[in-house]
């Protein structure tokens, strides 16, 4: 009886070794923040490579350096700019998703002190499954269009 026990949890190990999880599928790379002047909004932006076979949803975030984080989605209807509030964000298998003005973002706002140019935060992006993905951010000046340019 004790045997076939600890055959079932070495099996068990096996198995959670072989299937990472859903934070260690995604690669983030190239992250930056648009600082604004005051307290304003800035937008987050970052390339997600998610290397696994399956969709990998973002259903959350959140920042020690943020009192509140959404995620967003720009768009020009007609001329004008709008954004879009999303619930969840989806990680195409063997994909990059990129996060970049006019498009996906996240929104981070109520900076809990403030971020200068130079600076790297934090967010954790939560993952459907339950991991969490820290995600680094370079802070970048207002009219900065990439982490480089
Ligand atoms: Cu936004």
């Amino acid at each position: 009886m004790k045997t076939r026990f600890f055959a079932v949890l070495a099996g068990l190990a096996l198995c959670t070794a072989a299937h990472a999880n859903d934070a260690q599928s995604v690669q983030a790379t190239k992250g930056w923040v648009r600082v604004l002047p005051g307290n304003l909004p800035a937008g987050g932006y970052v390339e997600l490579k998610n290397t696994s076979d399956h969709t990998v949803k973002i259903v959350g975030a959140q920042s020690a350096f943020y009192g509140h984080t959404m995620f967003h989605r720009s768009s020009t209807e007609g001329g004008m700019g709008r954004m879009e509030m999303l619930d969840e964000v989806d990680l195409p298998p063997n994909a990059v998703t990129t996060f970049a003005p006019g498009g996906y973002h996240v929104m981070l706002m109520d900076a809990k002190k403030p971020v200068k140019v130079g600076d790297h935060v934090v967010v954790n992006f939560q993952l459907a499954d339950g991991s969490v993905l820290p995600v680094d951010f370079t802070a970048r000046p207002a009219n900065a269009f990439s982490l480089t340019d």
